[in-house]
This record gives C-alpha cells, structure tokens and sequence, in this order.
C-alpha cells in the first residue's frame, strides 16, 4: 500500500486536561487519520468550562507567539491552520500572526464561543468581534448553531426545517465563504438519517438523542478537518465526522457523566487509513 505523505496542521486551541475537548479530542483524532497535528495551546486548563467547577488555568501568551516564531524559522510548512476556544484577545493576534507566516496552509476557523444560546463563561464581547473578523478570514468555517446565530446577529431558533437550515448556511456563506454549520436541531422524524443535498447545500442528518456532551463540535471538526486533507469533498468529510461523533455519543453508556465527554477512544480506529 502506498503511504500517503502526513498533512501537517497546526492546531490553535486550548489543552483541557480532562474532559475530552479541545486538543485532548482533537489531536487523537487526526493523528488517527494519518495526519501530523502540532498542537499550539491557547491555554492550559483542567477541565473545560462546561460544569465541572472552576479549572485550574494557565496563561501561555507568553509562550504561542515565540513558538510560532520558532516554527517560522525552522521552515516547517503547514497544510492547514485550524483554530478553535481562544481565551483572550491576544490571541486573535496570534491566529492573524499565523495566517500571515503560512499564507498557503487552509485556514480552518472553529469560531467556539458557546452552544445552547449562551457563551461560554470567561469569554468577553471583544473576543467574539475579534472572532467575527477571524472567520472573515478563513476558508472554513464550522461554527454550531448558537455561534451562527451570533455571527448573524440573530436569535436562536427552537427547531429549524431543512429549508431554513440551508438557508442559514447559505446566507453565512455568502459572509464568510465556506461554511458547515454542526448542531441543527431538524425536530423532524429522522428515522432515514443520511446525506441530503438541496439546491443550496447538503445536509448531514442524524438522529438526535437527547444528550449533550462537550467537545463534540471539535471532534466534530477535527474529523472534518482530517478528511478534507485525505482529498475527501466538504460533503464527504462533514458525513463522515456527523456520523463518528454520533457513533460516539450512542455508544457512551447512558450512565456516564455527560460532563467527562464522549467515550471517543474505542472508535477512534474507525478513523485509520484503510479501516472505512
Ligand atoms: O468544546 C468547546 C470548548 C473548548 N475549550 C474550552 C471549553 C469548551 C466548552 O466548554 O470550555 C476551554
């Protein structure tokens, strides 16, 4: 079999011990898939934000830009910067700063700013301007639906028909260029979940259960991510990362602590290369 060569992707986002978000979940996943993640934590934390009690953080300002320099002047290329959770404005600096160095690399913005209508805590007005203009300058974009309303300057809808959730991917589209918009709630009988194209995109249906988990917009992602640099088309890469995570989530025994996010290790070797 020939080897494919590895994609390297510098991935901005933060490193929350535990909890399975962020780089805990996302470099496994695209190191399964063949690729070089180079993680670039935008903090350090013990947990994410989402109920597990205050965690334990660490700034690292000092540290992301003298790394970037670092790699800059290695001449380490990169196929693609990915950017997710930023804990402060300095670091919308840091992601231009990187889009600058490696103008070649796709630019992957994963605008994470909150889910279920509200921020997340800790994060300020300015950060998520600055993430608006961030998005601007990306190639992708794979915000859920809170933060799509957000860039909308919209409400959060209840229930979406497909009609009008294509009709808001579409409208991001034309702000922002390409764009997969993770979280829909259909509210309608998904008993055939599958890929669906419309006239103005695709949808990547599946059932949804009645749990919530976090980091599973950067499984998501990174999933997305890891198959568009496999050569797979937007539409390809968003079916195979909606059906991973909700594999994961359906087989996360009913009992854990939806806090301590998806049981993902099982399932990772799905990912591999030659394992579809
Ligand atoms: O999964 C999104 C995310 C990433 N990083 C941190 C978070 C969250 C969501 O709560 O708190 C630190």
């Amino acid at each position: 079999m020939t080897q494919q060569q590895p994609k390297r992707i510098l991935c901005i986002h933060d490193l929350s011990g535990a909890g399975r978000s962020s780089l805990c979940a996302i470099l496994p996943a695209l190191a399964v898939m063949g690729h070089q993640p180079v993680p670039l934590p935008t903090a350090l934390l013990s947990t994410h934000t989402g109920g597990l009690g205050r965690p334990a953080v660490l700034n690292t300002d000092d540290y992301t830009p003298r790394a970037l320099e670092h790699y800059h002047s290695l001449g380490l290329e990169f196929d693609c910067i990915y950017t997710g959770y930023l804990s402060g404005e300095e670091q919308l600096a840091l992601v231009r700063r990187a889009f600058e160095l490696w103008p070649k690399a796709l630019k992957v913005t994963d605008p994470v700013m909150g889910d279920g209508g509200r921020l997340y805590s800790g994060l300020s007005r300015e950060l998520c301007q600055g993430m608006r203009e961030l998005c601007g300058r990306a190639d992708l974009i794979t915000p859920n639906l809170t933060e799509a309303c957000y860039l909308l300057g919209r409400p959060l809808p209840e229930q979406l028909s497909r009609e009008q959730a294509l009709g808001l991917a579409e409208e991001l589209a034309g702000l922002y260029g390409q764009v997969v918009v993770t979280g829909l709630p259909l509210g309608q009988d998904l008993a055939n979940a599958g890929a669906r194209r419309g006239e103005k995109g695709f949808l990547a249906e599946r059932t949804r259960l009645d749990t919530n988990f976090p980091g599973t917009g950067d499984l998501f992602a990174a999933v997305l991510v890891g198959e568009l640099l496999r050569g797979g088309s937007l539409e390809q890469a968003a079916e195979l990362a909606a059906g991973f995570v909700a594999d994961c989530i359906a087989a996360t025994p009913k009992t854990a602590d939806t806090r301590l996010g998806v049981w993902l290790e099982p399932h990772l070797g799905r990912l591999a290369p030659g394992d579809r």
